[in-house]
């Protein structure tokens, strides 16, 4: 019997299998953001910007219009085709390095400027695509191939608190959370609504994905879950961290007396 999988009717199927290494956690993220686009019924609205990195190899992944771009650039380029429709759900994916290194500055700017674009940063603690360099959240002592000895944190610092910082420096509107690819409901839920936040027209929408990259961890299937799960997570804290306050009750005028009626009033 053939088994068909099961796949978010927003993914292209020709282009499955995708490209992502066996176990990396682009693919949960990007299953949970279709997934989201689907329940919101915008896939005609959508445009998907994804940055370099592996987050490229996302560029055919959705059937939605999408522009690639460099470092972080993903941010201004959605906020300009934002700006110029703002019927469009601009959606930009990027990584740790994109977004809060080579690219930090576009994240910074966007969020400051509290553009109604959704993000989601893919989190996993150094760069994938070139071989596993440090990045800035690249966990105190964790090794990669620039930190053979570890990171040494009186050299380069405690790792980048993303969300934290996107939630200090937006304004009201703003939605900002953590999720993590091992918990794909609430990974789902928080992108979901950080795209409903862009269609209520609130603020900046961002979402950090706490994601696997077995391939230059060099772990196996259990030691990978375990890292994020148990290690990541003692550096970062999963869950919603800027939600928008609840819009302003209707007013309804109240009555302590029901007033008299004009024919009543005059007898
Ligand atoms: C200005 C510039 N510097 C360096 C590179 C090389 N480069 C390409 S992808 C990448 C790392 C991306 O890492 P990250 O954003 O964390 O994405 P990941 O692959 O981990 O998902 C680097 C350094 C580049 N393309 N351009
Ligand atoms: S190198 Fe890492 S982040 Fe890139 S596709 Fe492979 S597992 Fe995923
Ligand atoms: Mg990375």
């Amino acid at each position: 019997m053939l088994i068909k999988p099961s796949m978010p009717k927003s993914w292209r199927v020709d282009t499955k299998p995708h490209k992502f290494c066996p176990g990396c956690g682009h693919g949960l993220v990007l299953k949970a953001l279709g997934q989201a686009i689907d329940e919101l019924d915008i896939q005609d609205r959508v445009v998907f910007g994804c940055d370099i990195g592996c987050s490229l190899l996302a560029w055919d992944f959705f059937n939605v219009d999408t522009v690639q771009t460099h470092h972080g650039r993903t941010n201004p380029v959605m906020t300009g085709i934002k700006r110029a429709n703002p019927d469009l759900i601009c959606i930009g994916y990027m990584g740790d390095g994109g977004g809060y290194a080579i690219g930090s500055q576009h994240l910074v700017n966007a969020a400051t400027r509290n553009e109604k674009i959704t993000v989601i940063l893919v989190n996993n603690a150094q760069y994938g695509m070139t071989g596993g360099q440090m990045a800035p959240t690249t966990l105190p002592g964790m090794k990669t191939e620039t930190t053979p000895y570890g990171r040494d944190v009186d050299l380069t610092g405690y790792p980048c608190q993303g969300p934290e910082m996107v939630a200090a420096i937006t304004r009201e509107g703003a939605y900002v959370a953590r999720a993590t690819v091992v918990k794909p409901v609430p990974l789902k839920n928080y992108i979901k609504k950080a795209i409903q936040n862009q269609i209520d027209g609130n603020g900046f929408s961002f979402v950090e994905c706490l994601s696997a990259c077995p391939t230059n961890w060099r772990t196996n299937n259990v030691e990978t879950i375990n890292f994020v799960e148990n290690e990541m997570t003692k550096y970062y804290h999963v869950g919603e961290i800027k939600v928008p306050p609840p819009k302003e009750p209707l007013k309804v005028k109240t009555w302590t007396k029901i007033p008299a009626m004009e024919g009543q009033k005059n007898g």
